[in-house]
């Protein structure tokens, strides 16, 4: 059994840097990557024999923890039927039925394979329906790859925003606008400058690409408010936050309704799911129904969806999940907090639930500029400090820990008893 470098070293010969997706390579932490060879529950087991306690969990699906045995039956189940049809069936409308009943904004649904096509889908779809081209992002925020996302700010408010990858043509991202991350005036400065012209505001409602950073009391209410104002759509990237906390996701959390939403990774238990969805007069603007083409070969996709509907029918009717999973994240988070404290080690722990980070800055971080203080170095020390006493991190500064309801007390202490050991 080849081991992690020597996986690593032939990766690399026939996948750009050895990935199927840059965060994987660890580049930000300077090391190896680990090859992973299974999981079950809140554990993993690497190339090398290696055991970790997870906190990446995919990067949000593993919400019961990996190899939950529900949404391995139903995925074994369905795959014995076959795997795909390019056909409607029961399934996928059972899943949008089950995405409208939990998620009260949504009406209507459109099933899809990533975030990424969520996110492109829906803004397309906020286009058709306003009949307007410029929308507004945040600088932190993450919402897949999809061209019109990879912009980063011009120099000033009326700068042209120039895209942030190679590849992407300039007209891709000049109906792109980029605001302040809880800065409700950088918001309404833009709808003062391009007045009549703006589709949407698209936003996730906890910040979790720039490490977590959760909205300020009052802002996701107020980008309701100007975009009710301005005619313009908002949309809410739930592609993390949904069904992550709360069965209503963020906007049931925090009490504010987008016109639309996008979901993905915990809708797909681990398979490749995507979905967005809102009003029905929306909706309606959606192929075959409406002039807004949006199409997919495995959208919808029988196995997935089985993975998907186990999963959130578990989310469903486990009592009290999400107080439990929420509490548990309060604790612990709130105990990492406390041994930095104790070890004068200058940070700032923000966590919503059962997302959280800790930056290396003495500052509070509240936008994507403040977390840019953290220091990064010191956040590679702490992530090979962890993954060496067994503890598997994001391996990048900006990205999120995900506490499953697999995490035992046992293991949760064990990673604090680790974090004792990190003396910088
Ligand atoms: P995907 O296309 O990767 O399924 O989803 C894109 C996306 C959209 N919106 C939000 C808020 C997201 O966080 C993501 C993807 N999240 C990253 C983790 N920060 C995926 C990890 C990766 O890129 O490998």
């Amino acid at each position: 059994m080849m081991g992690s470098e020597e996986l690593f070293d032939r990766a690399r010969k026939v996948l750009p840097g050895g990935v199927n997706s840059p965060v994987r390579a660890f580049g930000s932490v300077g090391m190896t990557p680990r090859f992973i060879t299974r999981a079950a529950g809140d554990r993993l087991w690497d190339a090398d024999g290696r055991e970790y306690i997870d906190f990446v969990g995919s990067w949000g699906p593993m919400i019961l923890g990996h190899a939950h045995p529900a949404v391995l039956e139903a995925v074994e189940k369905a795959a014995r039927d076959g795997l795909s049809f390019g056909a409607a069936t029961e399934r996928e409308v059972e899943m949008a039925e089950l995405i409208c009943a939990l998620v009260p904004s949504v009406e209507m649904v459109r099933m899809v394979n990533s975030g990424t096509e969520a996110v492109m889908s829906a803004i397309r779809a906020a286009r058709g329906f306003t009949g307007r081209d410029k929308i507004i992002k945040f600088s932190g925020c993450y919402h897949g790859h999809t061209d019109a996302m990879l912009v980063q700010a011009g120099s000033g408010l009326m700068t042209q925003n120039t895209p942030s990858s190679a590849g992407v043509p300039k007209g891709c991202t000049e109906d792109t606008l980029i605001a302040d991350y809880n800065d409700i005036v950088s918001v309404q400065e833009l709808f003062t400058a391009y007045y009549g012209q703006i589709a949407a505001v698209i936003v996730e409602p906890v910040g979790a690409n720039m490490g977590v950073v959760p909205p300020a009391p009052g802002f996701l209410q107020a980008l309701r408010a100007e975009c009710d104002a301005n005619g313009a759509l908002l949309i809410f990237d739930e592609v993390i936050t949904g069904f992550r906390l709360g069965l209503a996701g963020a906007q049931g959390y925090y009490g504010v309704t987008p016109d639309l939403t996008t979901f993905g990774k915990i809708i797909g238990g681990g398979m490749p799911v995507g979905a967005y969805g809102g009003q029905r007069e929306i909706m309606k603007k959606i192929s075959p129904l409406g002039p807004v083409y949006q199409a997919g070969t495995l959208s919808g996709n029988p196995v997935a969806m089985a993975a998907g509907l186990a999963q959130l029918s578990a989310l469903q009717y486990t009592p009290d999940f999400y107080e439990t999973l929420n509490a548990a994240g309060d604790r612990f988070f709130g105990a990492m907090d406390e041994i930095l404290t104790a070890a004068e080690i200058p940070h700032r722990l923000n966590h919503v639930g059962s997302l959280g980070c800790v930056f290396f800055t003495g500052d509070e971080v509240r936008d994507y500029a403040s977390a840019q203080t953290s220091d990064t170095a010191r956040y590679a020390e702490y992530f090979g400090h962890m993954l060496s006493r067994g503890v598997y991190l994001a391996p990048s500064q900006f990205e999120a820990m995900f506490l499953s309801s697999a995490h035992t007390d046992e293991d949760l202490d064990a990673v604090l008893s680790a974090l004792r050991e990190f003396t910088p």
